[in-house]
């Protein structure tokens, strides 16, 4: 199929403006986001979404778990579409960028058409997956997942929330449940623009990620039972401190990590122990562990480690021990077919770019089950994320979406 001409570009302003205009609703403490997933904040942006896109000539679909599929007709309305997205929930410290680009940008690629007076043989349809971020309900990608077959859709609405509110109860009352059966919808292709989350693009001044690989994951949900007791008059022989082990286990997390280099992650992101008060020894710590790697033998062999080192700390300190999984995805080999339309696209556009293994995990990777998928990825700032000081330029940005666009258009073949 021709390509897009290299003068075919996107209109970086409008997408810069979007982004911003985005950043307002559900804005953290520090200038970043906090739209954490099923919120009213969620709630809002998705209603700006929508109108965003209708005002774009979209028709929008809607599935059980909410994910929004915002449609563009092509000439041929029974070729499969490609799909284009990402997320709009937030981590609850999360940046301006994470998700929300991807999905802005795939807003961009139809404005931009719209402008140009494209038409292409498959539709393309923008998306927003439910929940990726699994920091309010876990996992992480629970509504691609679930489309791509990985959650039973009764399971997924019964996730609750550190409040007790069910995932299903909480789509409800934000009214954003639809009707269409999830996973129904069969997908030409489809591509996401992310931020990298890492270091490594702005380090080698490259400005763009063609991802070829994602890494794995374990999500493992750890539950120690001690025994409450007075900090002072409790001798401590008699001891059962769940904190204590909690604290061995995390260290024994970072070690394991660190036994399986290179390649390998390992971090206790989210920890509790109860009942939380100062002068009470913890009878209980509820803690989640997320093990990454691109190699799934070093995946497997550090979740077995975890297990052995855990039994074997729980039992010195006479602790009950409990590992549940909480989220887990292979490694990812992202479509050649689909890499290469991104990287032939960065090629024509005269950007720098490198091939990149995805450190954090995006709905593509479980999309990938089940369309050709690949990602375009652009540089952040000192590589952070996940909190409010995330930070990309408006060129990365504009680079980025353009080279999305690029792919994109070419899979969907321009027809006049
Ligand atoms: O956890 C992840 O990698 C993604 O940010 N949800
Ligand atoms: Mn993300
Ligand atoms: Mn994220």
């Amino acid at each position: 199929m021709p390509a897009p001409g290299e003068n075919l570009k996107i209109d970086g302003a409008r997408l810069w403006d979007s982004l911003m205009e985005m950043a307002r609703i559900g804005p953290g403490v520090a200038g970043g986001n906090n739209r954490q997933t099923l919120t009213d904040a969620d709630a809002e942006g998705r209603a700006l979404f929508q109108r965003w896109c209708e005002a774009a000539g979209c028709t929008m679909g809607l599935d059980e778990l909410g994910t929004m599929f915002a449609r563009r007709e092509g000439a041929d309305p029974d070729a499969l579409p490609v799909y284009v997205g990402s997320h709009l929930d937030t981590q609850p410290t999360g940046g301006k960028y994470d998700g929300v680009l991807g999905v802005l940008g795939g807003l961009e690629i139809v404005r931009t058409l719209n402008d140009l007076g494209i038409r292409t043989k498959h539709p393309i349809v923008v998306t927003n997956w439910t929940n990726e971020e699994g920091t309010r309900f876990a996992p992480a990608m629970l509504a691609s997942g679930a489309f791509a077959g990985m959650h039973e859709l009764d399971w997924a609405f019964a996730r609750e929330d550190a409040d007790g509110k069910r995932l299903g109860d909480e789509l409800e009352r934000i009214g954003w449940k639809g009707d269409e059966k999830v996973g129904d919808r069969k997908m030409h292709a489809f591509f996401e623009l992310h931020i990298e989350q890492g270091p490594i693009l702005e380090a080698e001044g490259k400005e763009i990620g063609v991802v070829t690989h994602g890494q794995g994951l374990w999500w493992l949900q750890v539950t120690l039972t001690g025994k409450d007791a007075h900090t002072g008059s409790t001798p401590m022989t008699m001891r059962v401190n769940a904190g204590l082990g909690m604290a061995r286990i995390t260290e024994a997390v970072h070690r394991i990590a660190m036994d399986h280099q290179p390649d390998a992650v390992g971090a206790v992101g989210q920890a509790n122990v109860y009942p939380n008060s100062r002068n009470v020894i913890p009878g209980r710590a509820v803690f989640t562990i997320d093990f990454r790697s691109p190699d799934l033998d070093k995946l497997t062999s550090m979740r077995e480690r975890l297990e052995a080192d855990a039994a074997q700390i729980a039992g010195e300190l006479g602790l009950g021990l409990e590992i549940e999984p909480v989220g887990h995805f292979d490694p990812v080999t992202f479509d050649a077919g689909c890499v290469g339309a991104v990287r032939a696209a960065a090629d024509r556009l005269g950007y720098s770019h490198r091939d990149i293994v995805s450190g954090a995990g995006h709905d593509a990777c479980w999309i990938n089950r089940v369309a050709p998928t690949a990602m375009v990825m652009c540089p952040c700032v000192d590589g952070l994320s996940h909190n409010e000081a995330e930070e990309i330029t408006p060129e990365w940005a504009e680079k980025g979406a353009n080279v999305l666009f690029h792919a994109v258009v070419e899979t969907a073949e321009i027809v006049e």
